[in-house]
């Protein structure tokens, strides 16, 4: 099943050759003392395709880069000097103002060199926006760790900021189902997840402007160090989870299952690409915040904290609203009452009678996949699924047979080990009048499949082999 993945598939080649080119960029720039349109044209489209790979998972068209390199030449000569590079560089990317390229910048400077660039910003904004760049100092992310930031520290974080600084905000959600529309929502909710406890508004695009731009800069940075993260953590994430979310819990295998999944865009294969762990690590401290909000996830809780719910809604925008609540303003019983379910070591719970938040990550995970489902397979936009539209999803599965999506849709449960079984109660049921589903129903249907769908010896094709005979 492909939820039509929002990723490019980063690869960790593509990744290393634009940190390549960057550095490039920046070792030839210090060795010839500047360099001409030509050879920096030749430079980028060398690297064009990976470097096209590369932002594609984010909005920066490599026809920017150029542009930007090349907007540099403030004399017309058709030269770089280094002289123009460094005012360049100082114009475009903002992190060359507030790091000196001749002494490190201690956080209290570069607490106020952003409080300078960004005057209407909140203290809020621009605090966790210096925290969150202060990290390129740690080593993993190739610092020093000497409390201070270096320009070289800065280098290829550095123009990523400053791509994020000229990406126009606020951004524009989109009706479309392409590959952009998926990618602003799927930013949207990254956003909304990352404001989410820290603002009194709600979500992202209620934020005054300058704190928009200051929580976008930092969603790019984060992303970029998911991306050194990924790179480094190998098939083991926990310590680069750890480092991420300065979280010292722990997931479950079903759960790093789940995230390298196609259900969840993911690309299928063992290791976490950078796209992949991002998700997971943002979705985790998103849970976290939940979590750490109330002692006990139950309706009646959810129901008392709206900010929480309000908040919820707009992380899901296509399933919150059937998933989570009842009617307007109240938590719907039969899902959060039903939360403690994923304590349950079937669903890699650790059974510890509380629902912590790795198990939370897990559940809205799952949510997650519908609200995924929804955005791809709801063609018409309707809140509604039908036999029609969800008939591709099913083929993705293996499933061909319209009994498979009759019985699915009528609500019979398809993990069952016997494949003759669910062609009978098919029959028996009497129940095939269901031609459209909301996100809950669909959710309610799926649930039970997820741990198959996570298990690639479960092969679907198997029940659909039997049922031909049938
Ligand atoms: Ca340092
Ligand atoms: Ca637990
Ligand atoms: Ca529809």
């Amino acid at each position: 099943m492909n939820v039509r993945s929002t990723s490019s598939g980063l690869s960790s080649n593509a990744r290393t050759d634009l940190h390549k080119a960057v550095d490039d960029l920046f070792d030839l720039y210090s060795l010839e003392g500047g360099f001409t349109k030509e050879g920096l044209l030749n430079i980028v489209n060398k690297h064009k395709d990976k470097i096209q790979n590369v932002l594609s998972g984010m909005p920066l068209p490599v026809e920017d880069l150029i542009d930007m390199l090349l907007s540099m030449d403030t004399n017309q000569n058709g030269a770089l000097s280094p002289e123009e590079i460094e005012a360049g560089l100082r114009k475009l990317v903002p992190a060359y103002n507030w790091v000196e390229s001749t002494e490190p910048a201690t956080r209290a400077h570069v607490f106020e060199m952003v409080k300078k660039d960004f005057p209407d910003a909140s203290d809020e904004a621009v605090n966790s926006f210096t925290e969150t760049f202060m990290r390129l100092d740690e080593s993993w992310n190739a610092g020093n760790a000497d409390g201070k930031i270096a320009r070289s520290e800065v280098a290829s974080a550095g123009f990523l900021l400053g791509f994020a600084q000229q990406v126009k905000l606020p951004f524009k959600p989109t009706a479309g189902k392409d590959t952009a529309a998926l990618l602003t929502a799927q930013i949207q909710n990254k956003l909304n997840q990352q404001v989410f406890a820290r603002y009194s508004a709600t979500a992202f695009n209620l934020l005054p402007l300058a704190d928009q731009r200051l929580e976008w800069m930092r969603l790019i940075l984060r992303f970029y160090f998911s991306d050194k993260l990924a790179n480094y953590s190998g098939k083991d994430i926990t310590p680069a989870l750890t480092t991420f979310l300065k979280y010292s819990g722990v997931t479950s295998p079903m759960l790093q299952k789940l995230y390298k999944s196609k259900l969840m865009g993911g690309r299928g294969t063992a290791t976490l690409s950078t796209l992949e762990f991002f998700n997971l690590a943002t979705d985790m401290e998103y849970a976290g915040k939940i979590v750490g909000r109330h002692s006990k996830l139950d309706a009646a809780t959810i129901t008392n904290d709206p900010s929480l719910l309000l908040s919820m809604l707009q992380v899901f925008p296509r399933s919150g609203v059937s998933v989570f609540t009842e009617k307007t303003n109240q938590a719907r019983a039969d899902y959060w009452n039903k939360l403690s379910q994923f304590d349950a070591p079937a669903l890699g719970g650790n059974k510890n009678g509380l629902v912590d938040t790795y198990e939370v990550t897990l559940a809205l995970g799952y949510v997650r996949v519908i609200d995924n489902l929804y955005l791809s397979y709801d063609t018409n936009s309707d809140g509604w699924i039908t036999k029609e539209e969800a008939r591709p999803f099913f083929a993705e599965l293996g499933f061909d047979q319209d009994m498979i999506v009759d019985a699915f849709f009528a609500g019979i449960d398809l993990s069952d080990a016997d494949p003759i079984s669910i062609a009978l109660k098919l029959l028996l049921s009497g129940n095939k009048g269901i031609n459209r589903l909301l996100p809950y129903e669909f959710y309610n249907r799926t649930f039970k499949l997820f741990p198959k769908l996570l298990d690639p010896s479960q092969k679907p094709q198997q029940i659909e082999e039997v049922l031909k005979t049938d």
